[in-house]
């Protein structure tokens, strides 16, 4: 049975989407991030990132969210665009998209915004200003295609939903008004009852939520550990 090792997290979730919407037997096993679980030398040697989310499969490890996505799509057939070569490009372009564009920067928005001693104008801006152009870009094309690869849901708008959801948190209440298609796809996202299960697994398990001096420390180490 595939170990999933998870916190209620964007990036664990849309892993936990997959699971879900697959019907695929998992363990999930609980990272406590804000008590420093990620740290463990145990836990280390399935993600050497000592981040979540991770999966082990019999003898493969898989870390990252997007590689746990592509890697469970391939392994079922589930979940992926036709196999042509257009289309396989256009899926690892918006895969990689998001992994390296929206997650990041709606990633050190909610930090800026949220978990920083000062509040930075400067990073603030500029990481909601990049967050907010990643989603318009999603949001354009949206406006044009149903799916965000071919004609079918796939791993790509699973991608997409576990940052995209959380748009009021990255950046404001009011800012689901500027992606009106992205929030169609969203909304038809979590209506799934798959999307319901991803989100509520977190609460069958007792996660740490206070963000104290230990949970800083656990996910924030550089405020402790200086580099300069
Ligand atoms: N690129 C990684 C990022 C993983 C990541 O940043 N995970 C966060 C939760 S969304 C985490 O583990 N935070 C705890 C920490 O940074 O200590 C992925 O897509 O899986």
């Amino acid at each position: 049975m595939i170990k999933f090792y998870f916190s209620g997290a964007p990036n664990p979730t849309k892993v936990a989407l997959f699971l879900e919407e697959a019907g695929l037997a998992y363990e999930p096993i609980p990272i406590d991030t804000r008590k420093g679980a990620q740290h463990k030398p145990d836990y280390l040697k399935v993600n050497p990132n000592a981040k979540v989310p991770s999966i082990v499969d019999g003898d493969v490890i898989v870390f990252d969210s997007n590689a746990i996505l592509l890697y469970l799509a391939e392994k079922t057939g589930k979940f992926l665009p036709p196999d042509t070569p257009k289309a396989r490009g256009e899926l690892l372009s918006w895969l990689m998209f998001v992994a390296s564009g929206v997650g990041p920067y709606s990633g050190q928005s909610v930090h800026f915004r949220n978990y920083t001693p000062d509040k930075i104008p400067y990073a603030i801006n500029r990481y909601m200003y990049e967050a907010q152009r990643h989603f318009g870009i999603l949001d354009a094309r949206l406006a044009k295609q149903h799916y965000l690869v071919g004609d079918t849901y796939t791993i790509v708008d699973m991608a997409v939903w576990g940052w995209a959801r959380l748009i009021p948190t990255v950046l404001g209440e009011p800012a689901w008004a500027k992606f009106p298609n992205l929030k169609r796809l969203v909304d038809e996202i979590s209506a799934r009852p798959a999307a319901a299960r991803a989100v509520a697994l977190k609460d069958k398990y007792k996660f740490k939520t206070e963000n104290d001096a230990e949970a800083m420390r656990a996910m924030f180490r550089h405020q402790t550990e200086m580099v300069m």
